[in-house]
């Protein structure tokens, strides 16, 4: 858990007359250089001083070492409800081959079909935890509870198994690495399809009548629906917001355009992420062929998770 003494952290202390000495491994890497950027073509870090993740910014290596010490346990949730179970083979296969190797993982998958979780052979010091949970008719409103599913988990078990949350759809599949470079008390994905756009474009929910509401004059990045995280103190915060948000909404009979997006990215302008990804974190070809021209589409060196059409 964040905070304790861990293993990891035993392993290095040794003790002379009741005093501990913590022995660091040697780690050997390039020096940090002050006057050469990591990267020139892109955003590295937003006004608030919270990093933009971009390949070519961090050394894993150091990153791996920070976080083994503290035997950090990620969760990572997944909706897989009627017919979207078949996504799911492809994304734990994906999950197992480059989401946070090396480290200790939960995959929390949310079924209301736990016989058609496929069995497939995992790692050790990850797990997987089938939750059974209620259909919809509506594609809409199983989107949509995911963040009260999510809020009362948090609350109810997740903070105690796991360190950090990490909430993704399933109709998508890992394809490079995801590391722990993610993970902060909260962080949001950059949305692939309005990366270059002016804040007047993005797709926020306008109506004020809506909890929804962002004004013109306002707002950061258009943050996708489809990946965001933190601690989960945090996600808790921020389910449960979103999720009171959305039934203050249907008392009102307003459904916000975007959904659950619409509402984490209020929730996200006024809580600021810690952690910012890049859409290297997810891609959508689709998506970027309708609105990114081609130099912002050149911008990415490496696609790390990318989302299939998906069916609605
Ligand atoms: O699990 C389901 N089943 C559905 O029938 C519809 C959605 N979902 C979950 O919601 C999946 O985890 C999806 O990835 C996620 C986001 N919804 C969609 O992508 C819709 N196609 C827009």
């Amino acid at each position: 858990m964040l905070g304790s003494t861990s293993a990891g952290m035993r392993k290095g202390v040794s003790k002379i007359h009741g005093l501990e000495s913590i022995k660091s491994s040697k780690m050997v890497y390039l020096q940090p250089d002050v006057l050469t950027p990591s990267r020139k073509d892109v955003l590295v870090m937003t006004p608030w001083l919270a990093p933009i993740i971009w390949e070519g910014t961090f050394n894993s290596a150091i990153l791996n070492e920070q976080f083994w010490r503290q035997n950090t346990t990620i969760g990572l949730t997944v909706f897989s409800v009627k017919s979207y179970v078949i996504f799911l083979k492809q994304f734990l296969l994906s999950a197992e081959m480059y989401f946070m190797v090396g480290h200790r993982v939960n995959y929390y998958i949310f079924t209301d079909r736990p016989d058609y979780v496929p069995h497939i052979n995992i790692q050790k010091g990850r797990q997987i935890i089938i939750l059974t949970v209620r259909s919809y008719a509506r594609w809409e409103d199983i989107s949509m509870h995911r963040m009260e599913v999510i809020s009362n988990f948090s609350q109810q078990r997740f903070h105690r198994e796991v360190d950090y949350l990490v909430c993704v759809d399933v109709d998508m599949k890992f394809s490079d690495h995801v590391g722990v470079e993610i993970l902060s008390p909260l962080f949001g994905t950059l949305h692939p399809g309005y990366c270059g756009l002016s804040r007047t474009d993005f797709p926020y929910e306008r109506r004020p009548q809506s909890q929804a509401h962002i004004p013109e004059d306002e707002g950061d990045f258009y943050y996708t629906g489809a990946f965001f995280g933190g601690s989960v103190a945090e996600v808790y915060s921020l389910t449960k917001a979103c999720h009171d948000a959305m039934m203050f909404d249907r008392v009102n009979h307003i459904k916000a355009t975007r959904q659950g997006e619409s509402h984490l990215n209020k929730y996200l302008l006024y809580h600021k992420p810690f952690k910012v990804l890049s859409p290297e974190y997810l891609w959508n070809h689709n998506m970027l062929q309708n609105t990114w021209d081609q130099q912002v589409v050149n911008l990415s060196s490496n696609i790390k998770c990318f989302r299939f059409v998906t069916m609605e």
